[in-house]
């Protein structure tokens, strides 16, 4: 009104997210019913693990815990705008393109990233991310086929007036008001709402499934429908077993790596699709289609390169040894799973050394920097004739067991911090796995397109291609996990060099890769 009027509080994006997955959960919870009562099951098996094992939580504070809210979604566009706007959307709920992953290697005509908070801080404030997949049209064979999804994806807007609006205004002004931001998630929310009424006809839509159901999943539909969200579990082995008590079409196996010790990466599963209600354009019929599931997820410590690399190794060589045993049952397979990985360690301190995963550093709650700053003086000194015999950067440098090569470059750490770890001071703490692993726990996929071939798809992944379509590069996984290992230790660095400024003026050493 008046030029002295207050510049208006902008929400905080995560506060946005925050607001919208809980918006997103109800319309889920009541779009798909059984998936409200998957929630329930995990809710319970997970009140049960906590008061058996009242470490379950690792030391986390429950509140902290995000074990109400959910942890991913995924939808699935048809076009580069669609999926540009979505970059756009989801920015203002502090959403960033995370990864690259090409799924026609899993016979799936799509490539996706990961739309997810970045930080710790971010994280935890609302833990929910989207996987987004990019339909490829050019892996459509038939050219009718191809031109008639093109067609027919040219004709759809899938996002309101509203929400466009309201992300521009975002863009423009560097955030939105209480009430732009209220307006924002009940305009965003229709997008991924089922829409029952179908743009195509019956025979349409025939067509398009026959060149793969996940194209009429794309193609046929209003908008690009939630087809799942995922709760976090603390025990999904007996989420999985409480899931076939309760009468939920589980999977028979859960995918990624076995139970273990230390978790590692990311174990998941879900209940088959549901079947739900279509009514074909232009009054050529009523049908069903079946895309939309529930899963839960378990993550843990995130691999580096080298830790990738034997994940990968030892979950190729469990497929090739459960195909060639095709009558093996759900535990029988499960038992092979876990047999192959003995070969992947499994406590955290040789995790660590030998480079397979990824760690915040930090001081023991209680240590003071003081204590820990001379700690780490002596050590500097008393390990100078290790320096001088060339290896001051390798912890139990000779010894470090390295299964993969570059291992030990990501597990090295300087001598001061091998130090003040070997005292008690100073702790590691995993990283955890926040991204994705759709290509190795393919089964997933495969389990809601029962019947479908897998496709041989003859081509290279297109990262370059998706990022020209989303309008920006993707952030890299990898590099994310390795800054923040990396800023853990720098900033364990300035806290000791602020206490002793003279005696620790080097800058932390060793710490190339980790
Ligand atoms: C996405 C599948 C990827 C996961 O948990 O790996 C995913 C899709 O089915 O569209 O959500
Ligand atoms: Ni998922």
């Amino acid at each position: 009104m008046t030029d002295l009027s207050p510049v208006p509080a902008f929400v905080a994006p995560d506060v946005i997210r925050s607001r919208f997955a809980a918006a997103m959960s109800r319309l889920y919870r009541a779009e798909v019913p059984l998936y409200g009562r998957l929630v329930d099951v995990v809710a319970e098996v997970n009140a049960a693990t906590l008061r058996a094992d009242a470490q379950a939580l690792d030391g986390v504070p429950l509140a902290q815990a995000q074990l109400d809210v959910e942890r991913h979604g995924a939808i699935r566009v048809g076009t580069a705008q669609e999926l540009a706007t979505l970059r756009r959307i989801f920015a203002v709920m502090g959403l960033q393109p995370v990864g690259y992953y090409d799924l026609s290697v899993a016979g799936v005509p799509v490539h996706s990233t990961a739309f997810r908070p970045v930080g710790a801080a971010a994280l935890q404030a609302s833990p929910l991310r989207l996987f987004t997949s990019l339909l490829r049209l050019e892996l459509i064979d038939d050219a009718q086929t191809r031109a008639l999804a093109e067609r027919t994806l040219a004709r759809r807007r899938i996002f309101t007036p509203e929400a466009l609006a309201l992300t521009a205004r975002c863009e423009q002004a560097g955030g939105l008001s209480e009430s732009d931001a209220e307006a924002f998630v009940q305009a965003v929310l229709p997008t991924f709402a089922w829409q029952r009424q179908a743009p195509v006809t019956q025979d349409d839509y025939r067509r398009l499934a026959a060149a793969h159901r996940l194209v009429a999943d794309v193609v046929c539909f209003a908008g690009p429908h939630i087809n799942h969200l995922t709760p976090r579990t603390l025990d999904i082995d007996a989420a999985q077993s409480a899931m076939q008590a309760a009468g939920l079409p589980a999977k028979a196996e859960i995918e990624g790596p076995p139970r273990r010790r230390v978790p590692i990466l990311l174990r998941q599963t879900s209940f088959a699709a549901v079947s739900e209600p279509v009514s074909f354009a232009a009054g050529s019929g009523e049908g069903t289609h079946t895309a939309r599931f529930g899963e839960i997820e378990q993550r843990g410590l995130a691999l580096t390169p080298a830790g990738r690399a034997l994940y990968d190794r030892l979950l190729d060589e469990a497929r090739a040894r459960n195909a060639a045993a095709p009558g093996a049952t759900a535990e029988a397979r499960a038992a092979t799973l876990a047999a192959v990985f003995a070969d992947f360690p499994d406590d955290l301190q040789t995790l660590r050394q030998a480079g397979l995963g990824w760690f915040r550093y930090g001081l023991r709650p209680g240590v003071t920097a003081q204590a820990a700053a001379v700690a780490a003086v002596a050590a500097t000194v008393t390990t100078a004739e290790a320096a001088a015999a060339g290896c001051r950067d390798r912890e139990d440098a000779g010894t470090a067991a390295t299964p993969v090569d570059g291992g030990a470059q990501a597990g090295s750490v300087p001598a001061w911090l091998q130090a003040l770890l070997a005292a008690g001071l100073a702790e590691a703490r995993p990283i955890v796995y926040e991204d994705f692993l759709p290509v190795s726990a393919a089964g997933i996929f495969r389990s809601n397109l029962a019947g479908e071939p897998v496709l041989q798809y003859d081509v290279q992944a297109a990262q370059a291609a998706f990022e020209q379509a989303l309008g920006a590069p993707v952030a890299d996984p990898m590099a994310l996990y390795a800054a923040e290992q990396q800023d853990s230790l720098a900033h364990l660095h300035a806290a000791l060099q602020a206490v002793m400024p003279d005696a620790l003026r080097a800058a932390p050493r060793g710490t190339h890769a980790g």
